[in-house]
């Protein structure tokens, strides 16, 4: 990475988009805030407020069942806010959009509906050793019941897969692939085409965990040719409680349902009922209709942005990070992959991740800290815990500078 210097003139106009987040302009414990932990959720703009508030004002009304103003409204913008999904991850059609809870939920539903369905005693899944437990703990229970058996590619020092492992991973007993396309713990971008490309060659399909991606860089799933591809709303800057699946089409309709209630039929009788068509037949109950229109305010929001711009200004605060961290006494970088977002995640010698966490909120500052649900990625690296610093394109230079002032104070505090 190339040392990035303070005041390097940005073409992102960050003032302006920290306008744009109310939560943003506030004091703890008497300090500006200063909002590090992206990773774990992103803050909304007023956007996505208005459009959550205005559904609740004047909109309310349940979705695909009555007849009246209202409901033919509410559906009209939920189905709406699923074409402005499609077209933020580029998939061919709306049937291939899920509503889901959230990342986990998606992948849960892939393992259990997928999984469960094909998976039989001896095939093979493939996971990476940077998974976040929500991309294994779904595969161990489908293991668990079909006597499937999972195959894990390790890691470098460096933070990034070691791709000559997975290749000599890959046989004609692999049946799905499953891994994160970006590390909440590392950041490491992983090269998803290419491993993609790998596990169709050996005849299996991939999953990939796009919750640290979607709010980073422009994701197309048709160029990615992934099978399919999970994310949260509350990641990406929209509301938490919703997320999304997509799936390919022919995938998505050879698949069982996930769960059974309301409006995934098309015929109940005692004797007999028939499903509905995808992506209706995964979506039982009533939806998340709000967090649905919130999330499509936050991908809009998103669009008006200069995505080229954006990425460079998040790229100058992790290089600018990175360049303060390696200056600093006892701190070790945990992810110094080729590829990355801007996630710094560290320890410093002798003070624990949790107490470094907790000085810097003293100081305004909030970082996660903690084994990131990702805890063998945390054995991998022979640490309990990281701290990790997540930013986001609201983040400053003049805030990194502030998070290394917290931990000099952190330093002098245990020294
Ligand atoms: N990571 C973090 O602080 P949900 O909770 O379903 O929205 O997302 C789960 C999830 C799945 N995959 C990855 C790569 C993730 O980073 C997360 C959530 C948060 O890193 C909370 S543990």
């Amino acid at each position: 990475m190339t040392a990035i210097v303070k005041n390097m003139p940005s073409p992102f106009d960050v003032k302006r988009i920290r306008a744009d987040f109310p939560v943003l302009h506030q004091q703890v414990h008497d300090k500006d805030l200063v909002y590090m932990d992206n990773a774990a959720t992103t803050q909304k703009p007023e956007r996505v407020i208005e459009a959550v508030d205005h559904f609740y004002r004047s909109q309310n009304a349940n979705v695909h069942r009555g007849v009246h103003a209202l409901s033919e409204a509410a559906t009209d913008a939920y189905e709406q806010s699923r074409e402005t999904v499609r077209r933020f991850i580029h998939a061919a059609s709306c049937q291939e959009i899920v509503f889901v809870r959230g990342t986990t939920e998606a992948i849960n539903m892939v393992a259990q509906c997928y999984g469960g369905a094909r998976l039989r005693a001896g095939d093979q899944i493939i996971l990476t050793t940077m998974e976040h437990h929500a991309n294994i703990v779904p595969w161990q229970m489908v293991c668990e019941k079909t006597g499937a058996v999972l195959k894990v590619i390790p890691v470098t020092d460096r933070g990034e897969l070691d791709l000559q492992a997975y290749a000599d991973l890959l046989s004609d007993k692999t049946r799905i692939v499953a891994l994160t396309h970006v590390s909440n713990a590392l950041g490491t971008v992983n090269p998803v085409k290419h491993i993609t490309d790998l596990a169709h060659q050996a005849g299996a399909v991939v999953l990939l965990d796009g919750a640290q991606a979607v709010s980073h860089f422009p994701v197309d799933v048709q160029k990615l040719d992934c099978d399919f591809y999970a994310f949260s709303a509350h990641k990406v800057f929209g509301p938490t409680g919703i997320g999304v699946l997509y799936g390919k089409q022919n995938l998505l309709d050879a698949m069982p349902p996930y769960q059974g209630g309301g409006e995934m039929i098309r015929t109940v009788s005692f004797e007999k009922t028939t499903y509905n068509e995808i992506p209706y037949k995964f979506e039982a109950g009533t939806p998340h209709i709000a967090g649905a229109l919130g999330l499509a305010a936050a991908l809009k929001y998103l669009n008006r942005l200069d995505r080229t711009a954006m990425a460079q200004h998040e790229q100058n605060l992790i290089e600018y990070a990175h360049g303060r961290a390696g200056d600093f006494p006892g701190l070790r970088i945990i992810g110094e992959a080729r590829q990355k977002t801007s996630v710094l995640s560290f320890v410093l010698s002798e003070i624990h991740s949790h107490d470094v966490s907790t000085i810097l909120d003293q100081h305004g500052i909030a970082v996660r800290a903690g084994h990131h649900c990702a805890m063998p990625l945390m054995r991998r690296f022979n640490v309990p815990a990281t701290a990790r610093a997540s930013f986001a394109m609201y983040n400053s230079i003049d805030e990194v500078d502030a998070l290394f002032e917290g931990l000099k104070q952190a330093r002098n505090l245990w020294a």
